[in-house]
């Protein structure tokens, strides 16, 4: 496939149906794992997007640059960050929260393209969760040294809707832990074209990202993207 190209609907599918055959052997491309009763690691699930992934986000970080933001306690993000959707997250020393506009630029975040709706739609679908409807999109680089500490996603509305999580570049491992942020974590290993969908039960569960090894990666050079999608309004 020409990784510059955007995919046409039938090599998509093709792909789709190559994964799909190896589906019963641990480790291979197309495998799921359970990291929770509600949370899995869908491997490999995002890579028949990616050459059409690709270039939407070179255009949403145009329009909306990545940027640093400030934690309500003072401290800056050492991971960088811009939203596309209807709703984007926001953190400054007034605490986090989603904004129809960038505050960068006072102006409504990039649309929520088609093709990322799809693939999150997509994923969720396979993790049990149907007619997910995402209106936001968070889109976060790791430089090597970046990490995100502990956190609960509780920003959401409706905390009924998954997440969806899409790993891009760099390797990363992912940390999942209970409801308290002192319970035990799992070390969960992420690469290219992998997505984590949780929701339910899981749905509150602290969770973090160990630091970023340096390294390069073939298609995104020394960096890591994770966008998550998720239901932040009404
Ligand atoms: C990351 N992800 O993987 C950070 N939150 O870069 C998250 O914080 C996250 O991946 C909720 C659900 C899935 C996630
Ligand atoms: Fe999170």
């Amino acid at each position: 496939m020409n990784l510059l190209a955007p995919p046409k609907k039938s090599e998509k599918t093709q792909v789709q149906y190559t994964l799909g055959l190896f589906d019963d052997l641990p480790g291979a491309p197309g495998g799921v794992r359970a990291i929770g009763g509600q949370a899995f690691v869908l491997e490999g699930f995002a890579l028949p997007y990616i050459a059409a992934l690709l270039p939407l986000l070179d255009s949403i970080k145009r329009r909306a640059q990545i940027r640093h933001m400030v934690t309500p306690g003072g401290f800056t993000m050492s991971v960088g960050l811009t939203n596309c959707g209807s709703l984007g997250w926001v953190s400054d020393r007034q605490g986090y929260r989603y904004s129809a506009v960038d505050p960068l630029s006072g102006e409504p975040w990039p649309a929520l393209p088609p093709l990322m709706l799809e693939l999150a739609r997509e994923a969720a679908q396979k993790a049990g969760f149907e007619h997910f409807d995402p209106d936001a999109c968070l889109i976060n680089h790791y430089a090597p040294g970046a990490r995100m500490s502990l956190h609960q996603d509780r920003d959401e509305k409706q905390l009924g809707e998954p997440i969806v999580s899409v790993s891009l570049g760099l390797p990363a491992t992912f940390l999942f832990g209970g409801f308290e942020r002192s319970d035990r974590t799992q070390r969960v290993p992420l690469v290219h074209g992998d997505v984590v969908v949780w929701g339910g039960a899981d749905r509150l569960r602290f969770h973090g990202v160990l630091p970023i090894k340096p390294a390069e990666h073939s298609l995104l050079g020394p960096w890591r993207i994770n966008c998550t999608f998720r239901k932040a309004g009404h």
